[in-house]
């Protein structure tokens, strides 16, 4: 059984992240969406509506589950649940340069493997925090984001 987990704030999950989740589904057969909590960051969405809103929206993949990370290591996270890779999605060589340490430091710690994915060209500008923005501002994110998370980012807003 080939385990992969995809780990991330998810704070919220957009398009890209969708992306990279559903092409590593293709890849192992079983993908673990560990959405994690840091309880130094502040989130925009609380940790059962980050998991909320990623079961909702990845429910149709099949071999896909969303769980709490809680905020332990990764490494030991992919060792308690059995999977022998981490998931990324690389934008940029700034998201290379960022990654490529705590692969290594990873591996290092139980040798868990981590798989990058280049990230799907029409997505490669999306972060959670620029979705936010746009969206706090009256942007347009219907193109960026599952509809679930559309919902909650624009509810209140006035109809024209
Ligand atoms: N297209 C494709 N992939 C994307 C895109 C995009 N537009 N945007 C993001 N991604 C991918 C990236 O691979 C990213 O890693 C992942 O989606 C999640 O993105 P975010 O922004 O939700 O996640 P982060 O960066 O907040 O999550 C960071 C982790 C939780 C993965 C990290 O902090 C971590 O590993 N924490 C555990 C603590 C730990 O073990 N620390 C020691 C590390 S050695």
């Amino acid at each position: 059984m080939r385990r992969a987990v995809c780990p991330g704030s998810f704070d919220p999950l957009h398009n890209g992240h969708v992306e990279v989740i559903a092409r590593a589904a293709g890849l192992f057969d079983e993908v673990i969406v560990a959405v994690s909590t840091n309880y130094a960051k502040k989130y925009r969405f609380s940790t059962e509506e980050r998991l909320e809103l990623a079961a909702k929206t990845l429910e149709s993949l099949p071999g896909v589950s969303v769980v709490p990370m809680g905020e332990g290591l990764l490494a030991e996270f992919c060792r308690e649940h059995g999977a022998g890779a981490i998931v990324k999605g690389l934008r940029s060589v700034q998201d290379y340069q960022y990654e490529l340490p705590m692969a290594v430091m990873n591996r290092q710690l139980t040798g868990v493997e981590t798989v990058f994915l280049a990230a799907e060209s029409s997505f490669t500008h999306l972060s959670s925090s620029l979705i936010k923005e746009v969206a706090a501002l009256g942007g347009d994110i219907s193109g960026y984001v599952p509809a679930a998370v559309l919902e909650r980012l624009t509810e209140g807003r006035q109809r024209a």
